[in-house]
């Protein structure tokens, strides 16, 4: 079965006229992003040249995709808009939930009762709302939503960062908040400011042990967890042509590490096959009929520099295997010079855990290649001295992978398989010893690396590699094998090399039929099927936050001013905290518990104002909204940086955050702070960060002239009674500051819905 056929096909039928349209208004040669943003404009009458960078734009995506750890707070806040059905074809996933403790089934058996309360709403919103519904232990969002929906040239949003993914089928496919997400699920225009480009062009051709995961390690090395914020990245040349359809899949998903708006890659041969292999034959045809449409035009890729914000070639055929980390996607070191960082650095190379799959590695090619290492190590007598785990991506992928005897060779060597989910990547990992703070090395082919992501241990030191060289180093128990050059001692006490990985892109003997885990929605359900039990710890109605009351905000003491990297992991832990993905009130219990306090350099004590003594930071908060001033957070660069969880600005909101004021922003991050009604400012004056004190009263001023480009008044009072005074940046537009007055987007919704009377 093709999902949603007819808004495929007939997205296809207007193709060809839409893009002649867009070149008459524009007049100029057109890149593939461009092509796919507006034939995507929201209103046709409104196609002009984009400042890109600039202007904000709104999009009408084709469809949207949300997992149960962001579906919950999305979906409470779509019952509040007050619709009826979603507006365009959309998906649920039951993965991000899963603890990964005992193996696929026994862990899949327990989330069914642990998460029973969660599945149930989920699956009867999905009825209700005609949303498709994928069970636990379907997959992993992306991959299921590469197996299934992702077609070229269309646009999607997922309220999960890794929805790029999509990219490696053509499609714009791009992370967000709820809030965002309710916007195209009530039919609305969905809001982004038009990106940049950046270009990329691959030349030459993989060999050996480096793989597609190599060139977004490479590349987030290159431009860093920033460099890509505000941006497409483009792919395009005879490197990419060469790739897997999977292979460019894990570009485009952990193409997020850099910030990146989403990745692209032109439609090519690769992407016919694997639509074909996943019983999407005509969905292949049609885009095959538009093949023009689903590249950028000659000129673009005749001179690049000239077309794209940004340029950057990469031949393949010298890229060598890279291992990034550790806390940091970005810090990326080549294979060879990982004995000489390891030393310079003191990163311990004792490797405990190696662990493959994932939404960003778990393809067939990927399980194949490293199979393959397994293999050739068993027939030289090697064994395993890491611990090796596997999550596959969906259950499409686990069924042929251990058809076709893969995992069962990664079971001969110790591996265990768990199940079809997120699990260790999410920190849904109940790894043994875990709590004992111990120094130590893991390594996986995760996205993440962040500190404490994977086992709430600080002090485990994660690094990131594509499945084969994870696999490698499994086989050898240290961090700086390079298995290019160097070899290992076998059971006879003989040295040995590893053979080079040899792998599939797809699997001979196809995917075959399967149960895939899929729940059609079952129509005719009301609002009483939905299933929220009274006093439940995990869900919770949402009531809508106040409105602005037109002030602005005198004496609000600080709260926390964070030090260095603050990541959505460090503002809204995942892990444990999952469970309370549906209820607000109990997750701000984590509100930037993991973040650095720059005045002790402690996590989750700073100094409460009121009483004069240390607190956590939710207590602190809490009794500065109950005290009715409310408070204001400071923090760095990229701040909000990571997942796309609507929850690390909701939690500040409900606990009475009233400004966040930091150095730079993630682009999720900040568009979920405006939409639940937190004023986002960045400094004019990098340096006056350093000015804000622990016991500080922050006025904010200027707020009656709040306008599109207006500055804003910070005044700081210390406990001194001295004043220091400067000015803030805010990036909001006309639209985006009515969110602000009215308390937050889904008020206007709400508004709107009352206002035309539905
Ligand atoms: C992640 O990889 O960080 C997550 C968990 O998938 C998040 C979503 C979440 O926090 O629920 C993401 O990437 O958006
Ligand atoms: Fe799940 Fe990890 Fe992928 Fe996020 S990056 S969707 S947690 S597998």
């Amino acid at each position: 079965m093709i999902f949603d056929f007819e808004m495929i096909d007939s997205f296809y039928k207007q193709l060809e006229s839409r893009i002649l349209e867009i070149r008459k208004k524009l007049n100029h040669p057109l890149t593939l992003s461009e092509k796919i943003l507006f034939t995507h404009i929201y209103s046709r009458n409104h196609i002009k040249s984009f400042g890109r960078g600039i202007d904000y734009v709104d999009f009408l995506p084709d469809r949207v995709a949300m997992q149960d750890a962001t579906a919950q707070m999305a979906i409470l806040q779509f019952m509040m808009a007050g619709k009826e059905t979603t507006a365009v074809p959309t998906s649920v996933h039951c993965d991000h939930l899963i603890l990964a403790q005992s193996g696929a089934a026994a862990d899949l058996k327990t989330a069914g009762v642990t998460n029973k309360e969660v599945y149930d709403f989920l699956s009867s919103v999905c009825n209700k709302y005609d949303i498709g519904f994928w069970k636990p232990g379907a997959g992993i969002i992306h991959q299921i939503v590469l197996e299934n929906y992702a077609f070229p040239g269309g646009m999607m949003i997922g309220t999960d960062s890794h929805t790029p993914n999509a990219g490696g089928l053509g499609m714009i496919a791009i992370g967000v908040g709820g809030a965002d997400a309710v916007d195209v699920l009530a039919g609305m225009g969905w809001e982004l400011k038009f990106p940049k480009i950046i270009g990329i062009k691959l030349t030459g051709k993989l060999s050996g042990w480096s793989s597609a995961k190599d060139i977004i390690l490479k590349i987030s090395g290159l431009l860093t967890v920033k460099g890509g914020t505000g941006s497409i990245i483009e792919y395009f040349g005879e490197g990419a042509e060469s790739l897997s359809c999977t292979g460019k899949a894990t570009i485009c998903n952990m193409g997020a590490e850099t910030g990146a708006t989403c990745s692209i890659f032109s439609f090519d041969k690769s992407m016919i096959e694997y639509l074909n292999a996943t019983g999407r034959k005509d969905v292949a045809d049609l885009a095959r009929e538009n093949e023009a449409h689903l590249k950028a035009d000659s000129e673009v890729y005749a001179d690049p520099a000239r077309y794209y914000d940004q340029y950057i070639e990469i031949n393949l055929s010298e890229l060598e295997p890279y291992i990034n980390g550790p806390f940091t996607p970005d810090l990326a070191t080549p294979i060879s010079k990982m004995k000489e960082e390891a030393a310079k650095n003191n990163w311990p190379i004792d490797v405990e855990v190696g662990l493959i799959g994932s939404c960003t590695n778990s393809s067939y090619e990927d399980i194949s290649r490293a199979a393959s290492v397994v293999k050739n190590a068993l027939s030289q007598k090697l064994v395993a001295r890491s611990e090796f785990t596997i999550t596959p991506g969906s259950e499409q992928i686990r069924a042929i992978t251990e058809r076709d005897g893969f995992l069962e060779l990664f079971r001969k060597i110790g591996g265990q398989v768990f199940a079809n989910a997120c699990g260790p990547c999410i920190g849904q990992w109940a790894r043994k010893d875990a709590n004992n703070k111990k120094v130590n090395t893991i390594i996986h082919s995760f996205n993440r690396n962040f500190a404490k992501r994977t086992d709430g241990n600080p002090n485990t030191y994660g690094f990131v590699a594509s499945p084969e060289i994870v696999t490698a180093i499994v086989l050898s128990g240290k961090l700086t094998f390079n298995p290019l050059t160097d070899t290992l001692t076998n059971g006879d006490g003989i040295e040995v090399r590893l053979a080079e990985p040899e792998g599939l892109n797809l699997p001979p003997d196809g995917f075959g039929n399967i149960d895939s885990g899929y729940q059609k929605p079952v129509h005719g359900s009301d609002e009483k099927s939905i299933i929220i039990a009274s006093g439940s710890d995990r869900l919770q109605m949402l009531s809508p936050f106040k409105e602005w009351d037109g002030k602005d905000f005198f004496n609000l003491p600080l709260l926390i001013k964070a030090k260095g990297k603050c990541t959505t992991d460090h503002i809204s832990m995942a892990g444990f905290w999952l469970k309370y993905r549906g209820h607000l009130e109990n997750i701000s219990e984590n509100y930037m518990i993991g973040a650095l306090n720059y005045f002790n350099d402690q996590t989750n004590s700073i100094l409460n104002q009121l009483t004069g003594s240390y607190d956590t930071v939710p207590h602190t908060a809490r009794a500065y909204r109950e005290s009715g001033s409310g408070s204001v957070v400071a923090g760095e660069e990229n701040f909000g940086e990571g997942s796309s969880r609507e929850h690390a600005a909701m939690e500040p909101r409900f606990l009475g955050v009233k400004v966040v004021l930091v150095k730079s922003f993630a682009r999720i991050h900040e568009t979920n702070l405006k939409k639940q009604g937190v004023l986002t400012l960045t400094f004019v004056n990098k340096d006056d960060y350093n000015k804000i004190k622990e016991d500080d009263k922050i006025d904010i001023t200027g707020l009656s002239k709040f306008a599109p480009g207006s500055q804003i008044t910070v005044t700081l009072a210390h406990s001194d009674g001295t004043k220091e005074k400067f000015l803030a940046n805010h990036s909001y537009n006309e639209s985006q500051i009515e969110w602000f007055n009215a308390g937050s987007a889904l008020n206007i919704i709400r508004k709107s819905n009352k206002i035309n009377g539905i």
